[in-house]
């Protein structure tokens, strides 16, 4: 299904023709300024609503041209209907028909679910086309890396990253990481996306073997987003959906970590880097940050500015109207 959207894609790149008679206007591949950052968004959909707000902004940093999502994975194979989510917030922006690639396996992910089975299966409220079945993870990274430049294609995982553990067991895969890579941007520390709901058995292997440039953003908890500017956009955008059915983060803002990393990597200005030191494992299974050994791949990236502002553009970046707009038949977004 994603080769046959991503194709389709390549061919109708200035005009969409949507299933439902709808035609979406999206960016012209002339629209991209050349050297732009381009993207594997790789996430656990679901069990927190920050994957949403991070998806968002991914899509309105690449409305603006400052970045081409590649595609998007959605790792958790214990809820199968973030795959579903990830097509509708690609669909409500205009990409409906990005790649898609899913994890097959059931062991890892968190069984919780608060808003992603809601939203996958209305296809009629989001327009949508996959609930919850994708390709397995490992071919469409595959399929992706295979058409990119050498060292152009940066991954951002926002989830548990046991997905790069499978591409570096796979040959062909290990290989094009190898060639493709630009680097690996990680939302994490502590304990959960290393460590928790089976990525124990994954974290150690991954830090061994990972081969490439790899930045970790620890940061946002501190920045509350989702109850500023988001209860105003349209109740057809699932990205306000998620976070109304996530606890109250419509009303009361949840923290922003996914997006802090998404913006760690295109929005460098807003953010310090620590070369000197390493990610590592403790004996406990926590990750951290340890300054006194240094592994020259491996990169800390904090915020320069204050938890407030990082908020304040977040927040903007969520809430931005999609690019694309509905030219005919039923409208969606304005
Ligand atoms: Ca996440």
């Amino acid at each position: 299904m994603s080769i046959r959207k991503h194709a389709f894609r390549v061919c109708l790149a200035a005009m969409l023709v949507l299933p439902t008679g709808g035609a979406l206007v999206a960016e012209s591949p002339s629209s991209v300024v050349p050297n732009t950052p381009a993207v594997i968004f790789d996430t656990d959909m679901g069990s927190d609503c920050d994957d949403a707000g991070a998806l968002a902004v991914l899509h309105a940093l690449a409305d603006a041209g400052e970045v081409r999502i590649l595609g998007v994975i959605f790792s958790s194979g214990k809820n199968r209907y973030g795959v579903g989510t990830c097509d509708a917030i690609n669909t409500y922006y205009g990409r409906g028909d990005l790649p898609l690639g899913q994890y097959k396996g059931t062991d890892v992910g968190d069984p919780k679910d608060s808003y992603t089975k809601r939203i996958a299966t209305d296809t009629k409220a989001f327009r949508h086309d996959i609930v919850d079945e994708a390709p397995d993870l490992v071919s469409v990274y595959r399929t992706i890396l295979q058409s990119q430049p050498d060292h152009s294609v940066t991954i951002v995982t926002v989830g548990h990253p046991h997905g790069l553990v499978h591409l570096m067991r796979d040959r062909r895969a290990a290989e094009l990481v190898r060639a493709k890579v630009d680097r690996w941007v990680a939302m994490g520390m502590g304990g959960w996306n290393f460590q928790q709901v089976g990525m124990s058995a994954y974290s150690e292997e991954l830090l061994k073997k990972w081969p490439m440039p790899f930045y970790i953003s620890p940061s946002g908890v501190d920045v509350k987003t989702g109850h500023r500017r988001l209860p105003k956009t349209p109740e057809t955008n699932p990205v306000r959906e998620a976070y109304r059915l996530w606890n109250t983060a419509l009303v009361d803002g949840r923290s922003s970590w996914d997006q802090v990393a998404v913006l760690s990597l295109l929005r460098p200005k807003l953010f310090k880097l620590e070369h000197r030191g390493h990610v590592e494992r403790t004996p406990e299974g926590r990750v951290v940050w340890n300054p006194d050994v240094d592994n020259p791949n491996h990169h800390l990236v904090t915020p320069r500015i204050p938890a407030e502002e990082m908020a304040r553009i977040i927040e903007e970046l969520m809430a931005r109207p999609p690019k694309a707009r509905v030219v005919a038949g039923q409208g969606r977004a304005e």
